[in-house]
């Protein structure tokens, strides 16, 4: 099915002035459609969905259609604008969640948030502060959402110990795309850790770390940021939103905002962690969400950051051993090279992890 047709299965008034596609996510296809109606703009965004990612779109949309409503009413609750404050997903003309092509493509469509902006980077303490202050508030206010009305759209998505024995050790062992020989000490690193990947879900299963309903891909670039005041005023990307634990959404937050550099940087030697954007994150987020902590979750705080870092590392790497299927790449060693970077960005946090800590203390 061609985009243009696509655009027919929802009712967009007015003129199409144009479309193109736009965004840095790594799984879905998305696109920015203008069309224009009485001298008047409107933007949506309409993206084509990961059907190799998300096996059950129904239950995908349904998750995220109930999660949207739901924060509507508490964002009008607590005096904010819904228009503005989360995503405003529109059902098709024939009132279906999504569309669905022939060829089993699938696409949906929200209205895009007029006058904001998304980052790739970190420009300043202080907006990496407001996008905690965002995600807290996302996880603060999902809070007493009926979370077993969820369904689990990728299950064991941050289940560490499982994605290394049931991912990363059968990806070492098929080496499907000859590719293992050229990445043995990135392979030891992860073997060499092992012990790390089931501290947290070791936690959850003993009932000392309490299960919530959290966003789960908590990335810099998954939240809008107003262009006036450079609030971060809207989370995006709520495929992931499944029950897990706060920790899941503090330390993939540090993992990308808190690198020096970006995901994909070449030179490991200019990685490192920047223990200043970590504490303006952690006041951002405990400021919304951690109210509500138990003391074990705020003790392992900084160690989740370590744990999210080495886990997208380890699926880099997986990734990259089984030839380039699951994230979008731009070159051949694009996955290789994240690997890399996520593994400098874990040993640069094991030397300042007692910073780390007295940081997280000190709040
Ligand atoms: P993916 O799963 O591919 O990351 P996202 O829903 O995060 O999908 O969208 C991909 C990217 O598109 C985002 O990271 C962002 O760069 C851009 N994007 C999506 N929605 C908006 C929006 N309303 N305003 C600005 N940028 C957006
Ligand atoms: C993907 O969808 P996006 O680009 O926001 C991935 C995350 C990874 C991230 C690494 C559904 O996030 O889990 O941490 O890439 N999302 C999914 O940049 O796998
Ligand atoms: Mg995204």
């Amino acid at each position: 099915m061609d985009i243009k047709e696509v655009l027919g299965c929802f009712d967009f008034k007015g003129e199409l002035l144009g479309i193109e596609q736009f965004g840095s996510g790594h799984i879905n296809t998305t696109y920015l459609a203008k069309y224009k109606e009485d001298n008047k703009i409107s933007s949506y965004v309409v993206q084509k969905v990961n059907t190799n990612v998300f096996k059950n779109i129904d239950d995908l949309m349904g998750n995220v259609f109930a999660v949207t409503s739901f924060l509507r009413d508490k964002i009008k609750a607590n005096g904010g604008d819904p228009d503005r404050e989360t995503l405003n997903y529109m059902k098709t003309t024939n009132g279906d969640l999504y569309c669905k092509a022939e060829d089993g493509t699938c696409y949906r469509a929200y209205k895009f948030v007029d006058n904001s902006k998304c980052c790739d980077s970190v420009s300043s303490a202080e907006i990496f502060e407001k996008s905690g202050l965002a995600f807290g508030r996302f996880q603060k206010y999902l809070s007493d959402f009926p979370a077993t009305t969820l369904k689990e759209t990728i299950p064991d998505f941050h289940n560490t110990i499982w994605r290394f024995e049931n991912e990363f050790l059968p990806a070492v062992k098929d080496d499907k795309s000859g590719r293992a020989d050229q990445c043995r000490d990135e392979i030891q690193f992860v073997m060499d850790r092992r012990n790390d990947c089931r501290r947290l879900t070791d936690l959850s299963d003993k009932g000392e770390i309490p299960i919530r309903v959290t966003h789960n891909d908590t990335k810099l670039n998954n939240v809008l940021f107003d262009n006036d005041s450079d609030e971060a005023i809207c989370v995006i990307d709520l495929d992931t939103v499944m029950p897990g634990l706060a920790l899941y959404d503090f330390g993939d937050s540090i993992r990308f905002g808190a690198n020096t550099c970006a995901e994909d940087e070449k030179d490991t030697s200019k990685i490192a962690i920047d223990l200043d954007y970590f504490k303006a994150y952690a006041q951002g987020f405990l400021k919304e969400a951690g109210e509500s902590f138990t003391q074990t979750e705020k003790d392992n705080l900084a160690f989740s950051a370590k744990l999210m870092t080495f886990e997208c590392g380890m699926r880099f790497l997986t990734d990259y051993l089984n030839g380039d299927t699951y994230f979008k790449t731009a070159y051949p060693e694009h996955n290789l090279v994240r690997a890399k970077d996520q593994f400098a960005l874990v040993a640069d946090m094991e030397k300042h992890m007692d910073e780390m800590e007295n940081i997280i203390k000190a709040l």
